[in-house]
């Protein structure tokens, strides 16, 4: 892989990281000393996605704002790596007027058009839409793609055999992406899945069905232009799933007690092994890792900064633009 190419995705799983742990301290800002979902700047839930990143900087390398992703209750990850407005993603997150939903919908609900990116609550719930925009790309005879994100556990919703039955029956130019991070909430993956891999489940609709072992990016990367390629010439969809890494808990203030792996997840951290790698093969030095640090952390305190301007909406509006 070149090297302008291996940096980019360094940079990208910096950026996340960088946003991540900045929404990680925001969040549990004024939730101290007793932890208190409901108070703080940023109420409600939240799911992040540290030591996911490479399953979205892999992955999104390969697709421009014409291609669309539908992501999970974990989002973040994909919506930077898929260019979605970061000014805006914040402030939704923080439930402001600025935000991409204007505040209403929180952070497990971001919508960009601008990017064709969405994300639910309901876990397989961005399968279907996914498939309904690859029907209108494929109806319109462009070569865009869409990108449909869940994790294991979801994969075990009917709306993901629905899909995956549907997009070969039709040939859509979809990429079916599944990240594996072995935990549903609290239910090992050996607790609720019959096979071992979901690639494996894919021949039951007779497309490819890819697996990343290793949660390296560049394996991301590689098997993801593969399937992207073919969704783009009109081969069809495929299957990629990762075996990734849920760094933290499902959500913020979850204590794990169930949690057997976590002794061995710092070796696991896919971040610093990245940085390592290109360390040793001479492509990242001292220099270029504290730039990429330091223009990530700009971004990211910007768009605090500018998610904590933007006012509260006014109660008063809470049923405009809702459907009755
Ligand atoms: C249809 C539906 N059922 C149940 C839930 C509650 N729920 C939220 S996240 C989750 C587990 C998701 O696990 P997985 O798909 O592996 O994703 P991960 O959280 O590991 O990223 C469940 C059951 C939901 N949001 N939607």
């Amino acid at each position: 892989m070149d090297t302008a190419t291996r940096l980019d995705l360094y940079r990208m799983m910096v950026l996340i990281r960088t946003f991540e742990e900045a929404i990680l301290r925001e969040y549990h800002a004024d939730k101290k000393p007793v932890f208190d979902i409901g108070a703080g700047a940023i109420p409600g839930e939240m799911h992040l996605s540290a030591g996911q990143e490479p399953v979205a900087a892999g992955v999104c390398a390969h697709l421009t704002s014409a291609d669309a992703v539908t992501a999970t209750h974990r989002p973040h990850h994909f919506a930077i790596a898929h260019g979605v407005d970061l000014h805006r993603m914040t402030a939704e997150i923080f439930g402001r007027v600025d935000g991409l939903g204007k505040g209403r919908g929180g952070h497990m609900h971001l919508f960009d058009p601008d990017v064709h990116f969405s994300c639910s609550g309901i876990i397989a719930e961005g399968y279907p839409p996914a498939l309904g925009q690859a029907m209108a790309f494929q109806r319109r005879g462009t070569d865009s793609v869409a990108v449909a994100v869940t994790g294991e556990g979801a994969a075990n919703q009917g709306a993901f055999h629905e899909s995956l039955n549907l997009a070969a029956l039709w040939q859509l130019p979809v990429v079916f992406v599944v990240e594996d991070n072995e935990w549903g909430i609290s239910v090992p993956r050996s607790a609720s899945t019959c096979v071992t891999s979901n690639a494996d489940r894919a021949a039951g609709y007779g497309i490819p069905g890819l697996r990343v072992e290793d949660n390296s990016v560049e394996g991301v990367h590689r098997a993801a232009a593969e399937a992207v390629a073919r969704a783009r010439t009109g081969e069809g969809p495929s299957l990629l799933e990762v075996h990734t890494l849920r760094l933290w808990g499902h959500f913020e203030g979850d204590p794990q007690g169930y949690r057997h792996d976590l002794d061995g997840v710092p070796g696991r951290d896919p971040l610093p092994t990245y940085e390592q790698e290109l360390r040793g093969d001479g492509v990242l030095d001292e220099a270029t890792v504290k730039s990429v640090a330091a223009e990530a952390a700009d971004r990211v305190e910007d768009a605090i900064a500018f998610a904590r301007r933007s006012p509260a909406p006014d109660p008063k509006a809470a049923f405009d633009l809702v459907f009755a």
